[in-house]
């Protein structure tokens, strides 16, 4: 007898939800209501011992975060090396970052979707004005964008000969996200950036294309909400359901670094008060895009640490 497809099932029943008046998430754990409250555990006493010294303070500034008193850090019961930061961004610091999403990390050097079908996108993403047509169709087509080592799609291998300079900002910002958690040694490599419209999903996966599996992955999401599943190695096993809001970090590493997981569906929710300030001169294009559309940055190290 086959064994039953739990992961399978749940993505199913998410992408059908998605499509009633009043779909069924009761199941999702919502970290901001701390629905589903028992299978939560609250790991901020652990990262709070950390001494917070007034460099690191100004460092969080300067790369959007919110002091890291103020952060909220949960985990998931029996899902070892999950963590979960609440939204630790600055309203200015989400602007920025879904700035450089959308002019900066889609340009050269970085490879995206475009590039099969079009040889000279590059110079669209520079046009001055924000709406002209022809920028707005690439927007409305942009699927993926990778940085630093490309991840090839189609072999799931990174060549070391197809290469780009990993982005300082995100960089830091990753370093940073990684000490504080205690991978001091993480060193990005890679990103993979992935641009989701409100019907996109991306299938049931686990990454596992990078030689250094003990260094985590570290995932950034902006812009509209995700369901986001996440099991076990067991591809079958039943996952957890959580909701993924602008803002919010997750990091998969130890023995969840190679759990299955995915995005069943995209949810519209009123986000406003996340980071939005449309009185900033040029802002309404990022806040019309972002009203619609969700982005995921997921930031991994490739290559053993070399000592
Ligand atoms: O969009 C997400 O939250 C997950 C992205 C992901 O799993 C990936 O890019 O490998
Ligand atoms: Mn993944």
């Amino acid at each position: 007898m086959s064994k039953r497809d739990f992961f399978k099932e749940d993505f199913k029943f998410y992408r059908k939800e998605r499509k009633k008046p009043s779909p069924n998430f009761d199941q999702v754990i919502d970290f901001d209501s701390k629905h589903h409250v028992d299978n939560v555990i609250c790991v901020n006493e652990n990262y709070l011992k950390m001494p917070s010294s007034a460099t690191q303070c100004l460092s969080c500034e300067k790369l959007g975060l919110r002091n890291h008193l103020t952060w909220n850090l949960f985990t998931l019961k029996g899902l070892d090396g999950f963590v979960y930061i609440q939204n630790p961004f600055s309203v200015s610091g989400q602007q920025a970052w879904i700035r450089n999403c959308l002019e900066k990390y889609p340009r050269k050097p970085s490879i995206t979707n475009l590039d099969i079908h079009y040889s000279n996108v590059d110079d669209i993403w520079s046009l001055k004005n924000s709406s002209d047509p022809e920028k707005k169709n690439y927007l409305n087509k942009l699927c993926w964008a990778t940085l630093g080592y490309h991840h090839n799609w189609d072999t799931k291998v990174y060549n070391p000969n197809c290469q780009s300079n990993f982005p300082h900002c995100l960089e830091d910002l990753s370093k940073h996200v990684a000490n504080y958690l205690g991978f001091s040694t993480f060193k990005p490599e890679a990103a993979i950036i992935n641009y989701y419209f409100s019907k996109s999903r991306l299938s049931i996966h686990n990454d596992h294309s990078e030689e250094d599996m003990d260094a985590p992955i570290i995932s950034y999401s902006f812009g509209q909400t995700g369901i986001f599943l996440i099991g076990s190695e067991n591809k079958c096993d039943k996952p957890f359901a959580i909701f993924l809001r602008s803002g919010d970090i997750i990091v998969m590493s130890r023995s969840c670094r190679l759990s299955y997981h995915a995005v069943p569906c995209i949810i519209s929710e009123n986000v406003t008060n996340r980071y939005y300030d449309t009185e900033i001169n040029d802002w309404l294009e990022f806040h019309e895009y972002i009203n619609k559309c969700r982005i995921n940055i997921s930031v991994r190290q490739v290559y053993k640490n070399k000592y």
